[in-house]
């Protein structure tokens, strides 16, 4: 999968994208992320990206132009149109069903917006979709941009160590995560609950599930009511 970030901070996008598991990825050619500079392609002058709000009132507004011009030469580039998701508090919510559907695109095009938001004709004009990752305003699209592209990433097989990882975990099943322990077996007086050292596969399988249901119940009244109606079925 490609997944090409439109910014006007590509350094920030790369030092999130160059570590850890995501990094690893990137390195291995089991994801292919790249950042365009939005700013490369304006036609002023001086590098003007942004302008005021016709109407008046608060901040800049992103120009039209640079992000059109930018978006049509990654198309030329790429040789296809891809998706493009601007990320907006507008959007859609994202979701791991959302993500899974997303992870089946073989190119997308992330927008990141600053400033008060970008001009609505360029919205109007080439935006696909628009995902909000929670009810909260940010300064950017960056954060935003790379949540989905982590959350992308470790879709695509070989990322993480076993197939099996996101199969079995909160959010697939529609159940939070069981709690999970590492050495030592006691640690300030607690201790890991006894199942897990018993090494009786059935009973651990079983404490899991009912933590499960039950950290879902108490944490998450939603996603519980969900998950029975989706088991009565
Ligand atoms: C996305 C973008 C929040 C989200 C953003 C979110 N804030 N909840 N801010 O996914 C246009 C200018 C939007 C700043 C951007």
């Amino acid at each position: 999968m490609r997944i090409d970030i439109l910014t006007l901070f590509p350094e920030m996008c790369e030092a999130v994208l160059s570590e850890s598991i995501v990094g690893r990825a990137r390195r291995e050619g089991l994801v292919d992320i790249r950042t365009r500079q939005i700013r490369d392609y304006t036609d002023d002058k001086h590098g003007r990206v942004d302008d005021a709000p016709y109407g008046g009132g608060m901040g800049m507004i992103m120009q039209p132009q640079p992000i059109y011009d930018c978006f049509q030469s990654l198309c030329d580039e790429l040789g296809t149109r891809p998706k493009l998701i601007y990320l907006s508090p507008q959007g859609q919510v994202l979701t791991q069903e959302k993500v899974k559907q997303l992870a089946q695109e073989p190119n997308l095009a992330l927008l990141c917006g600053h400033y008060e938001g970008v001009d609505e004709r360029l919205l109007e004009e080439i935006v696909d979709e628009e995902v909000s990752i929670g009810d909260y305003v940010l300064t950017g699209g960056e954060l935003p941009a790379l949540v989905l592209a982590d959350a992308l990433a470790r879709m695509q097989p070989g990322v993480l160590s076993d197939d099996v990882c996101f199969t079995e975990e909160s959010h697939f099943s529609g159940l939070l995560e069981y709690p999970q322990y590492t050495r030592p077996p006691e640690w300030r007086g607690r201790a890991v609950p006894d199942v897990l050292l018993s090494g009786h596969h059935a009973n651990i399988d079983a404490w899991r599930a009912a933590q499960s249901l039950q950290r879902t119940a108490e944490r998450r009244p939603d996603l519980f009511a969900a998950y029975e109606k989706k088991e009565k079925q």
